[in-house]
């Protein structure tokens, strides 16, 4: 293998890369090396959607090949085979995070009913604002039956069959106006990406632009139903987040306590093991197998989850989750759903980690499965800590937990943002938009998604979000993407002394905030198109989230729900930048229309660039276009001045 530091730039992780290969442990890394993806495949030109197939459409290499026309059997040319698997990203991924949010729903209208002990309702507020949002009435009603009609209306959403997304409503009314002149404002999201899979069936759509649309629609779905149906509901049943303190990186697991680590998606699940951990009983019983405590950490979205809500550490990101195993200190991983590799159970055997499964849905050969669902949640959250500390007297001899562990602050949900900048008592976005008018703040950045063993694990997030933040760009954050700027130290406000522009620095010094917020998981990607609907209403910043000074991005994507994010963003009207390798390369066509033509449609276009200094550059433009459409561009142009005459000033 080469070099383990070239692997990562996070030195836990290079540790445990080390210690892995030193005890014969095969990871994602060493799989990388092993494996080449399919060059034809990553292009998007291989179409398998029928058994004639598969059929492969890779450019013509000689020049007088030039004029064979590239096509499957049934004569699909590279655009149309492009675009129907790109579009099947789309509803994978919208899949992901609308069935997580429907599990949601379940339990929220079976709480609703009685009949899921331990859960409750913890933000009212919400539950509030939610019920008029889906006009249901709340005079001096019980709290219970204003929850049961939110809960009816929110399952019903996911297949509603004709109309649009109640959520939509949420969106600025240009924006509202934009998706139904295009025809793209969806319905439930099962039809659209049923729709999806009918239409790229052999033999259905063929048009690319066509396919493209179905695309976005049920990308829309997902933004601003699916996963903002899972934020809500997850905030009103388990609170909204507020700023908390955190810790991340493997040097969080306890050398003398039960380590219990979370994975998956789930707050339904953690939030449970959470409380049950806490337990005297369970405490007295891990004391009684020589451990002085419980140490949960979580790993992957679910550890997002309940940081934000409870200060829980994050042992890592995704490309973390077999290294935390390597560590020898883990008693137990738990998983739920998404993100999960299945080679957990095998690095598992080297040490005395016991994986369990406890989703249905999501099953792996060689963990242990402990189903857990929201009638008994409790009783099998507390089977699962109990399988964790009876396994701690098995500790292996060859345990290292690497020392790195930093703090950050999370917890920035689109409410708190407004309670920050605004006051207590005056609540709005007022600040924020004022300090993008004024040219202290530059612009908003998007940075969020993935790890991708293709790449060095953290590196372009790490520099992406330094170059940004360097350069004025306040930046919101989920997923493993803000976990990696965590364990760069970003995500606390002295980084902002040390990494951001003077503009930004003087507004995150004035409001006590990092330059980068930490705004949650994967499916609260939906706070940020919240937050950037906020600044819209807010005024002064255009009529649509297409005139904001924003740009979003995800440099090291890898699955299906980034796609599904990221075309949900560029449908909102944001200039999207993906890196490590992009899926429709093989059709020039095609990747012209989502990377030029779509500006046309939606406001919002992708683009592609590895390399995360130029990619960031290329949000940066963007934005200062953004500044100039608006007439914004003279006053950062004298802010510098300013800055620069003080320089001066007390250089004398
Ligand atoms: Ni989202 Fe990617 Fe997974 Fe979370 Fe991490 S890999 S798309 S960031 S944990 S969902």
């Amino acid at each position: 293998m080469t070099d383990p530091e070239e692997k990562s730039i996070d030195s836990a992780s290079v540790k445990m890369i080390k210690k892995a290969a030193a005890d014969g442990v095969s990871t994602v890394f060493d799989r990388a090396e092993a494996i080449k993806p399919c060059p034809i495949g990553s292009q998007g030109i291989c179409c398998k959607n029928c058994g004639m197939g598969p059929c492969r459409l890779p450019a013509p290499k000689k020049k007088d090949e030039e004029k064979a026309p590239r096509r499957g059997l049934c004569g699909a040319t590279p655009e149309t085979v492009a675009a129907r698997n790109f579009i099947r990203m789309i509803a994978g991924g919208a899949a992901a995070h609308s069935d997580h949010a429907r599990g949601v729903a379940e339990t929220f209208l079976a709480m609703v009913k009685g009949e899921a002990p331990g859960y409750g309702i913890k933000d009212e507020q919400k539950l509030f604002q939610v019920a008029l949002d889906f006009g249901v009435e709340i005079g001096d009603r019980d709290i219970m039956e204003i929850a049961r009609d939110v809960g009816e209306i929110a399952l019903a959403e996911f297949s509603r069959q004709d109309g649009e997304l109640q959520f939509l409503k949420r969106a600025p009314l240009n924006r509202q106006k934009l998706w139904k002149e295009k025809g793209i404002a969806p319905r439930g999201v099962d039809r659209e990406i049923v729709e999806i899979m009918h239409r790229t069936h052999m033999g259905v759509d063929q048009d690319y632009k066509n396919l493209l649309l179905q695309g976005t629609r049920a990308a829309i779905a997902d933004g601003w139903g699916g996963s903002m149906i899972a934020t809500e509901l997850q905030d009103i049943m388990f609170g909204t987040p507020v700023p908390i303190l955190g810790k991340v990186n493997l040097g969080v697991l306890k050398k003398d306590e039960v380590n219990l680590i979370i994975h998956g998606h789930e707050p339904l699940l953690s939030e449970m093991i959470v409380i049950a951990a806490q337990d005297a009983e369970m405490i007295d019983l891990a004391k009684a197998k020589g451990a002085k405590g419980i140490n949960l950490a979580g790993i992957c979205c679910t550890a997002n989850e309940i940081l934000m809500r409870h200060g829980i550490p994050l042992a890592g990101n995704m490309l973390q989750q077999e290294l935390a195993i390597v560590t020898g200190a883990v008693d137990a991983m738990i998983v739920d759903i998404q993100c999960i590799m299945q080679s957990l159970p095998d690095v598992a055997q080297c040490y005395h980690t016991k994986v369990l499964t406890t989703s249905p849905k999501a099953k792996i050969p060689g963990a242990i499965h402990i189903e857990f669902s929201e009638h008994n949640a409790m009783e099998s959250a507390r089977a699962i800590v109990k399988t964790a500390i009876e396994n701690y007297p098995n500790r292996p001899p060859n345990i290292e937990i690497p020392d790195e562990e930093f703090d950050l602050v999370a917890g920035f949900s689109h409410e708190t943002i407004n309670y920050l900048l605004g006051g207590i008592y005056r609540a709005s976005y007022r600040p924020l938009n004022d300090n993008i008018i004024n040219g202290r703040i530059r612009g908003i950045a998007g940075v969020v998604g993935c790890n991708n063993a293709r790449v060095r694990h953290d590196d372009a997030h790490v520099t992406m979000v330094k170059e940004l933040i360097k350069n004025d760009v306040i930046v919101l954050q989920t997923g493993c993407s803000a976990m990696a700027c965590a364990k760069a130290g970003l995500l606390t406000p002295e980084a902002a002394r040390e990494f951001a522009g003077e503009g930004l620095f003087s507004v995150c010094e004035t409001v006590g905030i990092p330059p980068v917020l930490h705004v949650g998981s994967c499916v609260d990607n939906s706070r940020i198109l919240m937050a950037a609907t906020a600044v819209v209403k807010d005024g002064g910043l255009g009529d649509d989230i297409s005139d904001l000074p924003a740009a979003g991005a995800a440099p090291e994507w890898m699955s299906e729900k980034a796609i599904a994010i990221g075309h949900y963003f560029v449908s909102s009207g944001v200039f999207t930048v993906f890196g490590v390798t992009w899926p429709t390369i093989g059709s020039e066509e095609l990747t012209n229309c989502l990377f030029k033509e779509f500006e046309g449609i939606t406001g919002g276009m992708w683009a592609f660039e590895p390399d995360p200094i130029k990619a960031a550059h290329l949000m940066i433009d963007h934005i200062d276009t953004k500044r100039k459409a608006l007439g914004i561009d003279k006053a950062r142009e004298r802010i510098l001045y300013d800055m620069a005459m003080r320089r001066e000033l007390e250089a004398v």
